[in-house]
């Protein structure tokens, strides 16, 4: 009678062991992309590319958009919730990275970090959480270039122009690609003296705009502008001040970064305007190659190897 009973017990266990195995085989995996500003058209292009990668790995993609740190708390949990088993994420706040590490690990979550590094309570990277960005500044230094070739090219004397720096410097990677551009400038024969810094509040067009509203109205004795920052969106700002004030294309020389529609709307307008250019970076890597890294991850549940920059960026010139 014992004997049965435990061939009966056995049986069962291996029946609850099978259905688990299987269940465990037919659950989807899924993937979390949380991105701190959803209205920009880049971070509309990195989820387009994760679903791409989505429908080709047959992965589940969770789209969420994070504006603020309890956002991005309530985005970890809710993955959790719903039974993902990692994410990629661009924060709103790189600072948050101890809690947000903290918390993708209470809940067993693999996390890569896409665009903005997370830092530690000292301001220094967290190196341990994989991460894809940009090389920034070897892209600041590409917009510097550019500008200070055109200004050149239109026959501008460098001492008359003074350059729209829009920085975000609590941001290491928007600090890296606006010191650089600042340094080609200074390189191409710009005076350091000329470079005006116009720290924007939050990385947006709105706030561009009033932070280059300031430096224009405390520096009118330029002849020429030009104008670079953190993103297509910083320089968009800065243009639309420009022309507030009856600075026109001629006399205007902005250069972003990014390449995505904030960029081609302006290039698509009738007319030039003094949004003269920008440094195309890749979304679909940034989209596409994260989520597929962190889904590889997930179904091999190998070790992550994922530190990777993007070198090269081309820069289109508008004419
Ligand atoms: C940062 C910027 C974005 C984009 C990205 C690659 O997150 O805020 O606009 O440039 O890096």
């Amino acid at each position: 009678m014992k004997r049965i009973s435990l061939i009966v017990s056995s049986l069962l266990s291996i029946g609850i062991l099978f259905n688990s195995v299987l269940a465990a085989a037919v659950e989807p995996i899924k993937i979390g992309f949380v991105v701190k500003q959803p209205e920009e058209p880049w971070f509309q292009d990195e989820w387009k590319f994760a679903e791409i990668a989505s429908k080709e790995k047959g992965f589940t993609l969770v789209k969420i958009a994070a504006q603020s740190g309890e956002k991005v708390m309530s985005a970890i949990d809710n993955l959790a919730a719903q039974k993902a088993q990692g994410f990629v994420i661009c924060t709103p706040d790189v600072k948050l990275g101890p809690s947000i590490v903290a918390k993708a690990k209470a809940h067993g979550l693999k996390m890569m970090t896409v665009d903005d590094r997370l830092v530690d309570g000292s301001g220094k990277p967290i190196t341990s959480v994989p991460y894809m960005g940009i090389s920034a500044s070897n892209i600041g230094k590409q917009a510097g270039d550019s500008i200070a070739a055109e200004a050149i090219r239109r026959g501008w004397d460098l001492k008359e122009v003074g350059a729209i720096d829009v920085s975000f410097d609590q941001l290491a990677t928007s600090h890296d690609r606006t010191a650089a551009a600042a340094e080609a400038l200074v390189a191409a024969g710009v005076p350091r003296a000329n470079i005006i810094n116009a720290p924007q509040a939050k990385p947006d067009t709105e706030n561009a705009f009033n932070a280059a509203n300031i430096a224009l109205t405390k520096n009118s004795q330029f002849k020429h502008w030009v104008a670079f920052g953190l993103n297509d969106e910083a320089v968009l700002g800065a243009v639309r001040a420009t022309e507030g004030r009856g600075i026109k294309a001629d006399n205007m020389i902005g250069v972003g970064v990014g390449g995505s529609d904030s960029a081609l709307n302006e290039f698509r307008k009738p007319a030039p305007t003094g949004f003269f250019g920008t440094v195309i970076i890749s979304p679909k890597r940034h989209g596409q190659e994260t989520s597929e890294l962190v889904y590889e991850w997930v179904k091999t549940g190998g070790a992550a190897s994922i530190d990777a920059y993007q070198r090269l960026a081309r820069y289109p010139q508008r004419r």
